[in-house]
């Protein structure tokens, strides 16, 4: 007798399941996570380790544009049939209260809320899961209706946040304890503290959450005192004009833009509004990172799809043109426009056109940097007398070493240290993602009143910082005195 090979972990079963995924095969995903669990793998772990990181993968490779729109769909419908096959194999029995789980109005990403759902159930919650969109009156009415213990409510889209704001007013009108979750409130929850609201990174979290009454019951303040300047709601008064004149910048600026077929003008009036929507989300948390971090993602999504990164640099100017009188805002965009900026430069030294052929080379060997030669690249740093911590940069800063500073920086900011000098004298490259990195830094420090500044740079590296503008607004001096006297700009 022939025993089948069965595979205990989900790792493992990885590759074979996004395999059936890029075959549209659905019985053999489904056959693949039901193997799991017949061999003993409990089901959290096959939702969690299996169809959540196939999931992710699945958006890699939409956003690199190897995978079409369709091959995405037909991906996540099979994923939320296999999640389907393994609750009804599980088939938890509930011990406990009811949550009810929601995604925020507008918002359409409804596996990842899903697979929450499906975790609190293993874990006894009885869970009423009202899927995708909901609209807040129709939510408020139903937690009227129905006694729940807590309402979560996903959000995916940082853009979404004021909307995830309004509906968390509008259910603990209802006094139910309110929980939220997604992407969308950043990977560590920050946004969500702006909101005051308490937030789980991860389906267990979220279940360890739940059962803590005193936790759920505990509201921090919104820290939103920012919103008395108006700006964002004057800017989404302006929505579509500022769209409208940004797509008449574009066909004076573009004039192929005249011959674009019906669906290609939707989608860049989609661009033009999304970038609209991201810049009022940043404006509603007061944080130029959830700009920069959508303008980065632009640029690679536009990049991979052959539209080159300065269209994406010219509508930020359009709109900074327009939005002058908004000090925050036009902060925000200069911000975005250093960036792209810097991924223009990395095009033009002729290292490529798309962030995922960097990936390509760092998949293929961590030690290669953007420019295809082996490099090195350290930080170091040290604690001044007068409490401001000098970080000394040496080597390559690119794609495939800038998560060394960012985990660096994160690392000094996570033991208190909020004063930053980076020291770039033997720094001999940086590309955009180590411009992203300083940026990001700096809003990391300056978000609890530190600072992080430059200095040193020579070459190239102070070229680009130049050209961005990031030597201006991250203060680069080429002998920036002693670090620890620069009072906090
Ligand atoms: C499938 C998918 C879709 C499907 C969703 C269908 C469905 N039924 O869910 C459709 C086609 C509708 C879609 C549309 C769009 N999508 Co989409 N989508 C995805 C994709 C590929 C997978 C989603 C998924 O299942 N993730 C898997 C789970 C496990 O994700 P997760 O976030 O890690 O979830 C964990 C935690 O976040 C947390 N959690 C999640 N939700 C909740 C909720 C609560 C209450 C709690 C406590 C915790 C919690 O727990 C989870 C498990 O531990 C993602 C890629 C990705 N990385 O997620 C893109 C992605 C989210 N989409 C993206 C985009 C841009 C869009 C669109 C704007 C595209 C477009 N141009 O139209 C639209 C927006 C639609 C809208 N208004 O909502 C981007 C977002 C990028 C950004 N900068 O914000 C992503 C990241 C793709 C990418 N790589 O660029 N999308």
């Amino acid at each position: 007798m022939t025993v089948p090979t069965v595979d205990a972990d989900p790792g493992h079963a990885f590759s074979r399941y996004l395999q059936c995924l890029a075959d549209a095969d659905e019985s053999a995903a489904v056959a693949t996570a039901r193997g799991l669990l017949e061999a003993g793998v409990p089901a959290e772990r096959v939702l969690l380790e299996l169809v959540a990181p196939a999931q992710a993968e699945v958006g890699e490779r939409w956003a690199r544009n190897e995978w079409s729109v369709a091959e995405e769909h037909a991906a996540t419908h099979i994923s939320e049939r296999v999640v389907a096959a393994v609750a009804a194999y599980a088939d938890p029995r509930p011990t406990r209260g009811r949550i009810v789980l929601a995604c925020m109005d507008g918002e359409w990403h409804a596996l990842p809320a899903r697979l929450v759902a499906e975790v609190l159930r293993l874990r006894g919650w009885q869970v009423v899961f009202l899927g995708a969109s909901v609209p807040a009156a129709h939510l408020v009415s139903y937690l009227h209706r129905y006694d729940a213990e807590a309402v979560a409510l996903a959000c995916a889209l940082p853009m979404r946040l004021p909307h995830a704001h309004r509906m968390v007013e509008a259910c603990r009108r209802s006094d139910v304890p309110v929980l939220v979750g997604g992407r969308g409130f950043g990977d560590d929850g920050r946004w969500a503290r702006v909101l005051g609201v308490p937030w789980a990174p991860d389906a267990p979290a979220a279940a360890d959450l739940v059962a803590d009454e005193r936790a759920l019951r505990e509201t921090p303040p919104a820290r939103l005192d920012h919103l008395a300047d108006d700006e964002y709601v004057s800017l989404v008064k302006r929505r579509g004009e500022l769209i409208d004149s940004a797509l008449a910048d574009l066909r004076e600026r573009v004039p192929s833009t005249a011959g674009y077929t019906a669906a290609q003008l939707d989608s860049t009036i989609s661009d033009l509004g999304y970038i609209v929507d991201f810049l009022a989300a940043a404006l509603y948390v007061d944080d130029a990172m959830l700009f920069t971090g959508f303008v980065e993602w632009l640029v690679e999504i536009l990049v991979s799809r052959g539209v080159p990164a300065g269209a994406v640099g010219s509508t930020l100017a359009h709109y900074g043109q327009q939005l002058r009188d908004f000090p925050r805002a036009a902060a925000f965009l200069d911000r975005g426009r250093a960036l792209v900026a810097g991924c223009r430069r990395r095009a033009a030294d002729g290292c490529s056109t798309g962030r995922h052929i960097y990936l390509h080379h760092c998949k293929d060997s961590p030690a290669v940097g953007a420019r295809g030669a082996v490099v090195t690249f350290t930080v170091t740093y040290a604690q001044r007398d007068g409490g401001a911590t000098c970080l000394r940069l040496a080597g390559e800063l690119d794609l495939g070493t800038a998560g060394e500073l960012n985990s660096t920086i994160d690392r000094l900011v996570a033991e208190g240290r909020r004063e930053l000098l980076l020291d770039l004298t033997d720094l001999t490259f940086c590309d955009s993602t180590g411009l992203a990195a300083f940026v990001r830094g700096d809003n990391l420090v300056a978000a609890d009143g530190g600072w992080l500044r430059l200095t040193g740079a020579t070459g190239p590296v102070a070229r680009v910082l130049q050209v961005t503008g990031l030597a201006e607004v991250l203060r680069h001096g080429r002998d920036t005195a002693d670090p620890a006297a620069p009072a906090a700009p």
